[in-house]
């Protein structure tokens, strides 16, 4: 009797096969799917550098000119202590040898009109209790007038958490979102920016710099 000849495959083989196929393509899919999620992720992050990176520009390019002992809250020239908030008048001009101040202006985090501080997203744009950096000028008088130099400013610098200590070590406790520090006659300006991504997630990006004040 003739054996009959293994052509084709037998049940078993099919089946562990395509146990096999199905695994590597789970496992290709996977790869391509975190490669998308961590471009995401970096272009989200570069989005939120660019933004910070705009508003300190700005900001930079308000104080230029006020005085550092003009600055309202004074601040303690020793480096140990931000605020959020700062009100100067800007040198517009000169007569003779004096200078010619400006009306006030002020530099001051605030909570996203829309967005409580609460722990939770009032505003539905994907993070919880966002603040805005906002420039006020004419201070106190009748024109007085806000504009929004940036929106999305994380409440808290990256990495600082509401608990009395220095979680991210730059040397500040609990410093918010957007921060003035004071050593000597520098001033340093630190902004941390959210972008909102998929799924309630979200990156945040940090930027900081300086620039010296004359007396
Ligand atoms: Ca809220
Ligand atoms: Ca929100
Ligand atoms: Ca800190
Ligand atoms: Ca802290």
């Amino acid at each position: 009797m003739k054996r009959a000849s293994r052509g084709g495959f037998t049940l078993i083989e099919v089946v562990l096969t395509a146990a096999l196929l199905a695994s590597v393509m789970g496992a290709a899919l996977m790869v391509v799917q975190r490669g998308r999620g961590a471009m995401a992720q970096s272009h989200l992050h570069a989005r939120a550098e660019a933004r910070a990176q705009r508003a300190l520009e700005r900001v930079v390019a308000e104080l230029r000119g006020a005085g550092i002992d003009a600055l309202t809250p004074a601040l303690n020239p020793n480096g140990h202590t931000s605020t959020s908030s700062v009100t100067f008048e800007p040198i517009v001009g000169v007569s003779g040898a004096a200078p010619v101040w400006g009306n006030p202006v002020r530099i001051a985090l605030a909570p996203a009109p829309e967005d409580a501080a609460d722990n939770r997203d009032n505003d539905a744009d994907g993070l919880v209790d966002e603040s805005v950096l906002m420039l006020t000028r004419n201070v106190g008088s009748a024109s007085q007038a806000s504009f929004l130099l940036c929106s999305q400013v994380s409440e808290r610098a990256e990495g600082e958490l509401p608990n009395g200590s220095d979680d991210n070590g730059n040397g500040l406790i609990d410093e918010a979102g957007f921060s003035i520090q004071r050593i000597g006659t520098m001033l340093t300006l630190r902004i941390s920016v959210e972008e909102p991504g998929e799924g309630g997630t979200s990156t945040i990006a940090s930027v900081v710099t300086s620039l010296t004040l004359r007396n």
